[in-house]
């Protein structure tokens, strides 16, 4: 604007000098032509009688005039007859004789001119009498006045422009502040009733308020949406990225009962670094590495304590550290009580139908309760300021949300339900139903794998707390404050560093072969799980035993291979568990069994994840029949270690992975004979088939992989930050004190 007006006032300057310029000139010229035509007869007359003292009065009369600076009178012929002192030369009558053309006189004629003193007008006017030329009067004007106002004028009109400019840019930001204000003070005003505000008030200032907001939410997600079609596939750096845009670079805070890596001292007494069979960690631990920050965990192996400093603290991964882990120790009471206890006899059958009772008992829940609040107080310990992005994971810490929130209000928790999450009907069934919702409303957003979890849950809050729930944005509000209800579908790293490192599938079979002592042309299925009742082992061996029924050209060639991991050994129903899986191994072998040949190969053991991938590429088929799974990352890691296109999965409609995983061969665990005949399938796919669809299943879990899922949820959370930010900052004075509040 300022530049805008240098440029007219430039131009007005020029334009009003030009204008009285040529006024000035008009009227010097006037009064040259007045002050000829006044003397006219009385110099013709004097001339006339050759009274050169009459003339030369006449001209001093004349030179009074302040303007007139000299004044000369010539005869016809342009000699001189008489001029004022200091004429200058330069226009004398003998000096004007060039501009009378033939030395005949005009009637007038005019012209300017420098001189050293400046600028002069001179004028020329012929004296007639009766139409007989008398001589000529040449007067010179002084026009140095006109340099002046000329002068002043410029400075004039630069000073006015000036101080319009003044004007209008104080004018400008008055303005522009006075409307920002209006603005904010709305914006305050809105907030403020929406939060604090009581019945009618408050639901006008959403309504008010939600236009406003619903702008604001198309902008963001459109710019969100642009930079997603833009952007390279996710990957460790991508995630990297996104933490530094959209959280500054901030670390993270995870919580988890699992550690990534346990320190076991063998029976050799060394100590080695396990890594546990859990899906959790799977997914959590690639995301941890890119992210760096903080994982607390229970500290549950032989040797942990060992290996941490004396804030029990060890960096990890060893050999590439690049994140903390916080080890929080238990006493085997706590164990027994919340991770056995309340959380795997309670809350876990709850979640999965899968027909086993759940188990609630009140000693459980005080020790639940207990474990929850040392995580949420080590937490505490651990962040970085006052705003820190907590991850808290799975249904071991239902109520450490609640309690972080009340230590650190302006954290941003994220809680992610690895489970399924059951009906409300279901959900019921847990005597702490209210404390178990409540406890994970205190996240700003909870992730579930499927929208039917986040249904579920959303029908669990609806039916057992008073809340709002808002259904068009998934969010719940209780007492002011908003939970997001979002479905994350979690995934494994990719490319996988398993699959990446593991050998040829050629060489991966051979030595699996010769392990088991299997004939080269044998056909191989794989199951890899932990050795847990929902994960359908039973189930999935008796469709192995169906399909030797079914199909007795495969007895003898088709063996089932069968990694089991131990877990939760000290609780009752997973002892049976074992027991009955070794027994149906045993009688399924006993049926099946034809010298060296055994129908199923029960491998009860952990294993670490290089051997997990040589199986897994080594198989023809890979069968998962979970009875009920949030997602399952067997299938998965499945699909991640057959670069060579071949093997063909067999999966549990029952699992999450399900609904992405559709090239896989989908079946109903229960329904032996679909089961059976979709293994006979897989053993007798062709080879371009098989390609076909591990290709399309590989390009989906490249997509979708874990850096994808954690970067989602941390754009979210840094999105949520962000809002809190803003309107901590709009509400920032203007809090009512607690008492006041409605
Ligand atoms: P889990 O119930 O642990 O996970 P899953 O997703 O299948 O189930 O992951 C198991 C992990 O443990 C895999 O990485 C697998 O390789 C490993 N594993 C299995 N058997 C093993 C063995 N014998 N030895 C060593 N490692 C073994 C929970 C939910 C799932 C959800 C994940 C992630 O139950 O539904 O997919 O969390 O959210």
């Amino acid at each position: 604007m300022l530049l805008g007006l240098a440029v007219l006032a430039w131009g007005a300057a020029f334009a009003v000098n030009e204008a009285t310029q040529a006024w000035f000139m008009r009227d010097i010229a006037l009064r040259a032509r007045l002050a000829a035509v006044g003397t006219q007869g009385a110099l013709a007359g004097h001339l006339e009688s050759g009274d050169g003292r009459k003339v030369a009065a006449l001209l001093e009369d004349l030179a009074r005039d302040e303007r007139i600076m000299a004044v000369e009178v010539c005869t016809p012929t342009l000699a001189s007859v008489s001029r004022t002192k200091s004429f200058p030369e330069q226009f004398s009558c003998e000096a004007l004789r060039s501009r009378a053309p033939q030395g005949v006189l005009p009637a007038e004629l005019d012209f300017s001119d420098e001189i050293d003193g400046g600028r002069v007008h001179v004028s020329i006017h012929r004296i007639d009498d009766d139409d007989v030329v008398r001589g000529a009067l040449v007067l010179v004007h002084d026009l140095s006045f006109m340099a002046r106002r000329e002068l002043a004028m410029r400075h004039f009109t630069l000073a006015a422009f000036g101080f319009v400019a003044l004007l209008a840019s104080i004018l400008t930001v008055f303005v522009r502040r006075a409307w920002w204000r209006s603005w904010t003070d709305e914006l305050r005003r809105v907030l403020l009733l929406a939060r604090w505000g009581g019945g009618d008030a408050k639901l006008r200032a959403r309504n008010a308020f939600q236009p406003l907001l619903a702008d604001v939410r198309g902008l963001v997600a459109d710019l969100a949406a642009e930079r997603g079609s833009t952007v390279a596939p996710w990957s460790a750096a991508r995630l990297q990225h996104v933490l530094r845009e959209n959280l500054h670079g901030d670390s993270v805070v995870i919580v988890a009962n699992r550690e990534p890596y346990v320190h076991e001292r063998g029976p050799d007494g060394a100590i080695r670094v396990v890594h546990p069979a859990s899906g959790l960690v799977t997914a959590l631990e690639p995301v941890m590495r890119a992210c760096s920050g903080t994982w607390i965990a229970h500290g549950s192996g032989s040797a942990d304590r060992e290996t941490v400093d004396r804030h029990d603290r060890v960096r990890v991964p060893p050999g590439e550290e690049s994140y903390a882990l916080r080890r929080v120790w238990l006493t085997k009471e706590e164990e027994r009580g919340y991770y056995y206890g309340f959380s795997n006899e309670g809350l876990w059958p709850l979640c999965h139908n899968a027909h086993t009772r759940p188990e609630f008992r009140a000693a459980d829940w005080l020790q639940y309760e207990r474990v929850n609040r040392r995580f949420a107080e080590a937490v505490c310990e651990e962040v970085q300021g006052p705003d820190p992005i907590v991850l808290v994971q799975d249904y071991h810490f239902a109520l450490a949300p609640r309690m972080i929130h009340e230590h650190l209000p302006r954290a941003t928790i994220l809680t992610f339900w690895h489970i399924p999450w059951p009906s409300a009907e279901r959900f019921g069934i847990c005597p702490w139903e209210r404390e178990v919702l409540d406890g994970l409303l205190g996240s700003n957003i909870v992730g579930f794998h499927t929208q039917q979890h986040c249904n579920n849950f959303v029908e669990a809050v609806d039916r057992f707390l008073e809340s709002r729930i808002d259904r068009e944005r998934q969010a719940i509000v209780q007492g002011g404050r908003e939970c997001l209800v979002r479905s994350y579908p979690i995934s494994i790293d990719w490319p996988n560093r398993w699959a990446a490192a593991a050998p040829p599938a050629a060489e991966c079979r051979a030595t699996v072969a010769a392990e088991l002592g299997l004939s080269a042309d044998a056909l191989i299925g794989v199951g890899v799980d932990r050795l847990d009742y929902t994960k359908g082992i039973e189930e999935r061996f008796l469709a192995v035993e169906r399909t030797l029924e079914r199909f007795p050209h495969l007895r003898g060639r088709f063996t089932f291979v069968q990694l089991a991991a131990p877990s939760r050994t000290l609780i009752e129903t997973y002892r049976q568990l074992n027991e009955r899986v070794e027994g149906l191994a045993a009688r399924i072998n006993g049926r099946f069994a034809a010298g060296t040949y055994r129908p199923i190969v029960l491998l009860r053991a952990h294993h670490e994840p290089p051997a997990i991938f040589r199986y897994l590429r080594a198989a023809d088929v890979c069968y998962v029949s979970s009875l009920h799974d949030g997602m399952n990352l067997v299938a998965k890691e499945f699909v991640a270690a057959r670069e060579d296109e071949r093997g063909v999965l067999v999966l549990s409609r029952f699992t999450g992975a399900a609904r992405e995983l559709t090239e896989a061969l989908v079946v109903n665990p229960y329904d032996l004979e679909e089961a059976s005949a979709a293994l006979a399938t897989a053993l007798a796919m062709p080879p371009a088939q098989q390609a076909e669809r591990m290709r399309a299943m590989r390009r989906l879990v490249a997509e979708f992989n874990v850096f994808r899922w954690a970067g989602r949820m941390l754009v979210d959370a840094g999105r949520v930050r962000q809002q809190g930010r803003l309107s901590d900052r709009l509400t920032m004075g203007l809090r009512p004190v607690e008492g006041a509040r409605s």
